[in-house]
């Protein structure tokens, strides 16, 4: 746990890690991850000069080959003249930290460009807390005036799901020999994949994990195009639907990999002329809104209810002499009238 730091110490941190300083923005990062008090700070701080990063999630089966992808994007992006942030989100493995020692090692050739940073995270606690703490971090990192932001995050339950209220734009990658179905036959993953990866192209059976994704997808082969957007001259209303391009890739030569970053860069062209962009964003803000909101309100009813009061409840729900519904609603009850007091209107 890192100690509380003073308005004047965040201010300075801030003020460092917008001059270059990374490891500043390193300490920013543990602060905004550590959920204390100091977040609240920092990010009204930083809030303002958010909204310029755009961010792309990319996910899918262990081994799929995600980061050596994530490092040969950050090299296309770079040749590009735009800046990268990576997020290596590890929610399998908190102890072990093998995962991101790999990361590291494939990641290597980025590191020492002033124009990278990379932060490795790992679950300690919940899921939820994490993605929170994902999202945090992003808005620090869009702060900083990093151009594009990509997180990596193992296809692993809910984490993925996550990933797609989190991103603008959604990779799945998928590569062959990992079985007959698809990893991607799995519920949610069509909903959230906004451009399908095969890596591992140079292997066997890429070709046949192509035709099953599009096969999962609905398209007929004559009609796919390599990458990019279809438009069906046939059904104007549905000209501007985003169809999830399949692209091929070699991730460990960067075959593939400017077509796949030109797929990215379409994608958030058609969200920004399709106005999908300012929904998708609208919606995060509400969810977010929403978990400040709970979490505020929940602190405050916490608050009022006396220590003893609480430790009475718990005693009688303990004896069964009522149930912790019937106990929850009956502490919000008189939370209420003592308000009611307060404002002198008797409750009402
Ligand atoms: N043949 C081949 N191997 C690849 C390719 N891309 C990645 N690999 C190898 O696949 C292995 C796994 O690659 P990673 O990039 O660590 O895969 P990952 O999806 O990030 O793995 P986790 O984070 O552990 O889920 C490594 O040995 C890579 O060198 C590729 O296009 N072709
Ligand atoms: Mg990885």
């Amino acid at each position: 746990m890192t100690r509380a730091r003073t308005p004047e110490e965040i201010d300075a941190l801030i003020t460092a890690a917008q001059e270059g300083d990374r490891r500043a923005l390193a300490r920013l990062i543990t602060l905004v991850e550590n959920e204390g008090p100091a977040v609240e700070a920092v990010l009204q701080r930083l809030y303002p000069l958010t909204g310029n990063a755009y961010v792309i999630g990319i996910t899918g089966a262990p081994g799929t080959g995600k980061s050596t992808l994530v490092n040969a994007m950050t090299r296309e992006y770079r040749s590009r003249g735009l800046t990268v942030g990576i997020i290596a989100i590890d929610p399998t493995s908190p102890f072990s930290g093998g995962a991101l020692l790999g990361d590291r090692v494939r990641m290597r050739d980025l590191v020492g460009d002033p124009g990278v940073f990379i932060r490795s995270m790992a679950t300690r606690g919940s899921l939820g807390g994490l993605a929170r703490a994902t999202d945090d971090v992003v808005l620090l990192l869009d702060a900083m005036g990093f151009d594009r932001i990509l997180i990596e995050t193992v296809g692993v339950g809910q984490a993925e799901v996550d990933i797609a209220s989190s991103a603008h734009t959604v990779i799945v990658v998928e590569a062959p020999g990992m079985g007959d179905d698809i990893q991607a036959i799995k519920a949610g993953i069509l909903e959230i994949a906004d451009i399908f990866v095969v890596n591992k192209a140079d292997r066997e059976g890429a070709e046949r994990t192509v035709m099953a994704l599009q096969a999962m997808l609905g398209l007929a082969p004559r009609t796919m195009t390599h990458h990019g957007r279809r438009m069906r001259v046939d059904m104007p209303e549905e000209a501007r639907a985003w169809v999830p391009p399949i692209i091929k890739t070699v991730a460990t030569r960067g075959e593939g990999v400017p077509e796949l970053v030109d797929a990215v860069e379409r994608h958030r062209a058609y969200l920004l002329e399709s106005g999908e962009f300012h929904r998708r964003e609208a919606t995060r803000v509400a969810h977010e809104l929403d978990h400040i909101l709970r979490e505020a309100l929940l602190q405050r009813l916490v608050r009022r209810i006396s220590p003893a009061r609480l430790e009475a409840t718990v005693q009688q729900v303990v004896a069964r002499r009522v149930d912790p519904y019937t106990a929850a609603a009956e502490l919000m009850r008189r939370e209420e009238e003592a308000r009611g007091e307060d404002r002198g209107d008797g409750g009402a």
